[in-house]
């Protein structure tokens, strides 16, 4: 990489047309990169070299600062989250289109812990990518503007005073109108992100709920743990169980207790194998078609290990059987075109992880995420 794939190459503005050999898709990406902006990349140059100094006298290209500032190398720098600006002052997030928020927690894992270090492990792994998806044609830095809130204060040894954190620091976010990003965290942590983000909603909340597992049973080892935020969440007066639609359940670690709250409340739940069979396409519409089925809002909840074991070692309960990374993000895309309240991206354990690849899907989910709501028109988004 380098400098190079951020020059458009034609310096007189002339683009000849495009042969016939491409696909549809590389069709539309070739097209759309004409169309992106450059603006905010070049303010980001000019404000390296002024706060980095002006590279040294043998560096050609004089667009290179002395210090790293900003995304290049992207082996440099700060790990913020896609090395978006750390955000200390929280009371200014409203004034960012996207703000990411770690909440580090595995005090609900009841097998594999080290989620804690999740927001870590994806906030370094991030750094390997660019602000520009090729295939959606969008170019994040050019359209949206991100903050890294850094993490929520959690409490290791109380569960019950951490989840009161992660509703405080959640519905904070969300009331300021930036589009919240939480990085897990294990999956204990969806109960209180929805309590935190319904709790400023007039309307019900609907959750898309990706995983392997279903985390409707009451209690597990006598607490709310990572087995149960959705029993919990759906016990809140706008947040009903008919707007809970779960996509990837499956395998044998789905416990009975579970299973039987969600028959009797009347969740829907569709295994891989339905997804597949009907099409990712008219998966993804059924799943719209239930989280928002009279709700004023959605949120999406991603637990990594609704695909494959195989892609995702560093989880808590990898499951064999599960979704191909891109069939997961086929859904995302078609999900995305209606707007989201948020999304979290939990079960993420670096310290079971092997060559980051656990953490490197966890950011593609969320920056394609933003990639789609960006090119559907749902980012920039609302503000209060
Ligand atoms: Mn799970």
């Amino acid at each position: 990489m380098g400098f190079a794939h951020h020059h458009h190459g034609q310096s007189d503005g002339q683009t000849p047309p495009l042969h016939d050999n491409y696909g549809p898709e590389a069709r539309y990406a070739v097209e759309r990169e004409a169309e992106l902006p450059t603006t905010r990349w070049e303010a980001e140059v000019e404000r390296g070299l002024r706060l980095g100094l002006p590279g040294a006298d043998s560096i050609v290209d004089r667009r290179i600062p002395t210090f790293s500032r900003g995304e290049l190398p992207h082996f440099a720098g700060i790990n913020t989250f896609l090395k978006a600006p750390y955000v200390e002052d929280v009371t200014t997030c409203g004034e960012y289109d996207v703000a990411v928020l770690g909440a580090p927690f595995d005090g609900g894992t009841t097998y594999r812990p080290g989620t804690r270090f999740g927001p870590q492990g994806i906030r370094k792994i991030s750094a390997l990518y660019g602000p520009y998806s090729f295939e959606l044609g969008v170019d994040l830095r050019e359209s949206i503007t991100i903050a890294d809130l850094g993490d929520i204060f959690t409490i290791p040894a109380n569960i019950e005073k951490t989840f009161d954190q992660i509703s405080k620091a959640v519905g904070h976010v969300y009331a300021s109108g930036a589009f919240p990003v939480v990085l897990g965290g294990d999956h204990s942590i969806g109960y209180p992100t929805v309590r935190g983000v319904a709790e400023h909603l007039s309307g019900n909340l609907g959750i898309i709920h990706f995983d392997r597992h279903v985390d409707t049973q009451e209690t597990d080892l006598d607490e709310r743990m990572h087995t149960t935020p959705w029993f919990h969440a759906t016990d809140i007066p706008n947040v009903p169980p008919k707007n809970l639609v779960q996509i990837g359940i499956g395998g044998w670690q789905a416990p009975r207790p579970g299973v039987k709250v969600g028959r009797e409340r009347g969740t829907t739940i569709m295994t891989v194998t339905d997804c597949v069979e009907m099409g990712i396409e008219a998966a993804a519409a059924k799943a719209l078609e239930v989280a928002w089925d009279g709700a004023e809002a959605v949120w999406l909840s991603f637990d990594v290990d609704c695909l494959d074991a195989a892609f995702v070692p560093g989880t808590g309960w990898p499951e064999p059987g599960g979704f191909l990374p891109r069939e997961v993000l086929k859904f995302i895309q078609l999900i995305a075109e209606r707007p989201l309240a948020g999304i979290e991206v939990v079960e993420c354990s670096p310290p079971y992880d092997n060559a980051e690849i656990t953490s490197l899907i966890a950011t593609r989910v969320i920056c394609d995420t933003l990639g789609c709501l960006v090119r559907a028109g749902h980012l920039p988004g609302r503000k209060p």
